[in-house]
């Protein structure tokens, strides 16, 4: 996962960047200046890409998901550099927004260490404008604990987290683990900020309570196991369990069933609007649907297929995956 770090080559990519960005709105400025139109817009993408990094801008450009905003960013630049800057500025702008639309809350953590341009976007003015567009969100920094190499069982880990896994969190004073613990935590601390992830009254709340608990004791119960024997074991060369997989895949097509059933008459599983019984459930689904092969246990149920679609195009879920590098 990468982390928000600052890097001196992340300080040099966020530099390149402001020049990038700076040039080009010279260039505008000046009616449209062709030369210095090309260079900000050369300096802003070798700024881009020094700032993901080299390999991850590579994979994020070339997703399948991304090649409309790549082709849209990518000719519009393309003409910019050939001599045609407003159609090349328009049609890179048009890309830029499909490309970033669900990376906006990243972004613009970056962009506010960018200089000049994080002093401007710091004003007060400005700040409450662009709060008022951009919904929740929270200052975070992902800390890596690289799973390969054991870190989680490691002696400074144990005391975030006791059994040797991820996640935890720190907050203030505050050690917590348990993902679904801190899911709830952080949903009740801005419970007054963005979507409301409770449930608004009680009953609301009881009937959210209620399906994450069914997450954890029904659908990961056996979603987990899969995974296990699905996707791990082939990694490390260990024999899959066929007979219990042959077992599992009955077991959850039978949850699954219970699942199509609450959907086919709510738009979400704790009623119409999305809450953490729904967000409890999207790291597993996400394995289910991308890394296994029973994605087809979900497509074929209508309504299941038409709720995991809606959840997953949720910008937080998109920018968590590009986040995640997934
Ligand atoms: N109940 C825990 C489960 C955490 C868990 O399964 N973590 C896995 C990764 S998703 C892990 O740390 N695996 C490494 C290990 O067990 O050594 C939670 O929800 O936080």
């Amino acid at each position: 996962m990468p982390s928000l770090e600052m890097n001196d080559l992340k300080k040099i990519g966020l530099g390149l960047t402001g020049f990038g960005v700076f040039f080009t709105f010279l260039g505008v400025i000046f009616v449209f200046d062709k030369g210095l139109i090309a260079m900000g817009n050369i300096l802003f993408l070798a700024g881009v890409t020094l700032t993901i990094g080299i390999n991850p801008a590579i994979q994020f450009f070339t997703k399948r998901q991304n090649f409309k905003g790549t082709i849209s960013f990518g000719l519009g630049f393309l003409l910019v550099v050939f001599g045609w800057p407003i159609f090349g500025l328009l049609l890179e702008s048009y890309g830029f927004l499909v490309l970033f639309s669900g990376f906006w809350p990243t972004l613009a953590v970056f962009l506010q260490r960018i200089p000049l341009l994080g002093w401007l976007l710091q004003q007060p003015y400005i700040r409450s404008l662009l709060d008022r567009y951009r919904g929740r969100r929270i200052e975070f920094e992902v800390i890596h604990v690289d799973l390969d190499k054991l870190e989680q069982k490691k002696p400074e880990h144990l005391l975030r987290q006791p059994f040797g896994q991820v996640p935890a969190i720190e907050d203030g004073d505050l050690k917590l683990f348990e993902s679904r613990a801190i899911a709830r935590y952080y949903a009740t601390k801005y419970a007054d900020q963005g979507t409301d992830l409770l449930g608004k009254t009680l009953e609301k709340r009881a009937i959210v309570d209620q399906w994450v608990e069914v997450e954890n004791n029904y659908f990961y119960a056996v979603a987990l196991p899969l995974v296990i024997n699905i996707v791990f074991k082939p990694m490390f060369g260990e024999p899959i369990d066929v007979a219990l997989v042959e077992e599992l895949k009955v077991k959850f097509d039978k949850v699954l069933d219970v699942y199509e059933n609450r959907l086919a008459t709510n738009r979400y599983l704790g009623g119409d609007e999305f809450t953490l019984a729904d967000l409890t459930h999207m790291p597993g689904m996400r394995y289910i649907m991308n890394e296994t092969s029973l994605s087809g246990l979900v497509t074929s149920r209508e309504n299941l297929n038409r709720w995991w679609n809606e959840i997953s195009a949720r910008p937080a879920w998109k920018m968590l995956m590009e986040l995640a590098a997934y």
